[in-house]
């Protein structure tokens, strides 16, 4: 399959272009290096630095004999992306060139401007780009869990059934997101939902929830080609976060009672997620939810297990909990559907002693380069 990956030079960009390409795909990536830009500019530097993407796909092409085609370039130029499609011809276009981070989204007017402006005039070039050059083109897009927020009631995949005044309509989900970031996604959501309905578009919307983990079959081939990865407070997720601290011997921080509960994913089943998306396209004129995480836990549950993890490799592994940054429930309902996926045939890496006590491993030589200062929480919503 000819496979275009907008974002491929990012935390799951760049992992899933090899991925498709070890299998066979033609893959083409495309990329800004936007992350790269305003990991430096809020001194949020990932732990380790990885190659740009010409040499990433040099390396890997030596080690794998796979080939990945690069472009670098802004999605949220049109003519960009027109040119992009034109001469690539994409079968499929995997959409995760947006600004990733809910934190950097709250810092003030600039980086919020920011996130709204390139998240949708990204998902609205795509969508153009596709209507005019390949409308037959399945567009894959990486949403997010927190579109939904946490409702007192169960969440669906995607939609809902409502019976009002004695009539029955099928309806997206309702979807109150807790930061500008998320709010995009639902934004974006709305833009395909749209045009599926009038043009026809064959488009599925990955609700994610957050990512932990470094380690994929084709990053472990050379650590330069590792993700980015990030512990700080702005781009680091939690999972990570939390086991970079005990690594560091700094106490994991857990926001506000920890009781927050969302659904989580090791890296590994992201690309698995992707695949199954990729391999099972929608018909045209059809917008397919799949709701993308293994497993829910609180704040405190990931604390316990990366604490239970730490002190079997001989790590003293503290808890703190600190005032919440964020505006967000701290005790609430959650109850998420996510059989989508599992009918396609994803088989879940579950969050593990073995999983976390690899993570640390893996981050132990980079103790020394652990930076304090990007740990507690820099970005406050209230402000
Ligand atoms: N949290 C802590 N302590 C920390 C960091 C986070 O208690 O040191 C808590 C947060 O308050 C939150 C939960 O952990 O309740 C998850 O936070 P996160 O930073 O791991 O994830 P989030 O900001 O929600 O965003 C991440 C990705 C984003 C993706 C999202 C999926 O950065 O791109 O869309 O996960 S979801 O959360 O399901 O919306």
């Amino acid at each position: 399959m000819r496979i275009l990956i907008l974002g491929g030079d990012g935390y799951l960009g760049w992992p899933t272009a090899m991925h498709f390409s070890a299998r066979g795909d033609d893959v083409c990536v495309a990329d800004n290096y936007l992350r790269r830009q305003l990991s430096k500019e809020t001194d949020s530097e990932p732990l380790f630095l990885v190659p740009e993407l010409n040499e990433r796909a040099r390396i890997f092409e030596e080690l794998s004999g796979n080939k990945i085609e690069v472009k670098i370039g802004d999605c949220s130029d049109y003519s960009f992306l027109l040119s992009l499609i034109k001469n690539f011809n994409p079968e499929t276009i995997i959409h995760y060139a947006e600004q990733p981070s809910a934190p950097y989204s709250m810092s003030n007017y600039k980086s919020a401007y920011l996130t709204f402006k390139n998240n949708l005039d990204t998902t609205f070039n795509l969508i153009w780009a596709v209507k005019e050059l390949a409308p037959k083109c399945h567009i894959v897009k990486l949403g997010t869990m927190g579109e939904y927020g946490t409702p007192n009631i169960d969440i669906e995949e995607g939609w809902i059934n409502i019976n009002h005044n004695g009539r029955n309509d099928t309806f997206l989900y309702p979807r109150q997101a807790g930061s500008l970031y998320h709010t995009t996604k639902v934004l974006d959501t709305d833009l395909l939902w749209f045009y599926v309905r009038t043009s026809n578009l064959c488009v599925t919307d990955l609700m994610q929830g957050p990512v932990y983990g470094l380690s994929t079959k084709e990053a472990d081939l050379d650590f330069q080609l590792s993700p980015f990865f990030n512990y700080d407070d702005i781009f680091g997720t939690v999972v990570n976060r939390f086991v970079t601290q005990a690594v560091a011997n700094i106490p994991l921080t857990i926001y506000g009672k920890g009781k927050q509960i969302r659904g989580y994913l090791n890296i590994k089943d992201t690309l698995q997620c992707v695949e199954l998306a990729v391999d099972n396209q929608p018909e045209p004129g059809e917008l397919r939810v799949l709701n993308q995480f293994t497993e829910q836990f609180s704040v405190n549950e990931i604390a316990a297990l990366v604490q239970a993890a730490g002190s079997e490799i001989g790590l003293e592994v503290k808890i703190q909990s600190i005032i919440n940054p964020r505006q967000e429930k701290e005790d609430h309902y959650y109850n998420p559907k996510h059989s989508g996926l599992v009918e396609l045939g994803l088989k879940p890496h579950i969050l593990s002693n073995k999983v976390l006590i690899e993570m640390m491993e893996i981050i132990m030589p980079f103790k020394d380069k652990i930076d304090i200062n990007k740990i507690m929480p820099r970005v406050n919503w209230e402000k």
